[in-house]
């Protein structure tokens, strides 16, 4: 059995979760926030027999689609007033795949 962590944008959630759900895999999405935009997006934990998780993850990136965005630069360093608008690709899916020691439901 494998874990998948997928972290995708908030605005894709809806999408990925339903389709996960209509395809019978069980997940969990949390809210959580990248550290380099510091927005919301999504992370889903989905375990999966192995045979499935290409299944799982052709499924989210089919429903997590990469586009650009214009934001302030959102670096540390830079005073927002004086940062220029930047190009920054988001969507898409940011996918860990991990093995599962043991899985339990006690
Ligand atoms: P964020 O950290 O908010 O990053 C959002 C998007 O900003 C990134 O998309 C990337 O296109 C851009 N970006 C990030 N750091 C950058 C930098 N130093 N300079 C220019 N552009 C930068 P993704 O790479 O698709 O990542 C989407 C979200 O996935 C991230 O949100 C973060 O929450 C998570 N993530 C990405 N890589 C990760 C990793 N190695 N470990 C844990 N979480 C990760």
């Amino acid at each position: 059995m494998k874990l998948i962590l997928a972290i995708v944008n908030d605005d894709d959630a809806s999408n990925v979760v339903n389709a996960l759900h209509k395809s019978g895999f069980s997940a969990t999405k949390l809210a959580t926030t990248g550290s380099y935009l510091k927005s919301g997006n999504s992370t889903f934990i989905i375990g999966v027999e192995d045979a499935l998780v290409n299944t799982a993850i052709e499924l989210i990136s089919n429903n997590a689609r990469k586009r650009v965005q214009v934001v302030n630069d959102p670096s540390p360093y830079v005073m927002s007033a004086m940062s220029a608008p930047l190009e920054v690709t988001v969507g898409g899916a940011t996918v860990f795949v991990l093995d599962v020691e043991q899985f339990l439901k006690v």
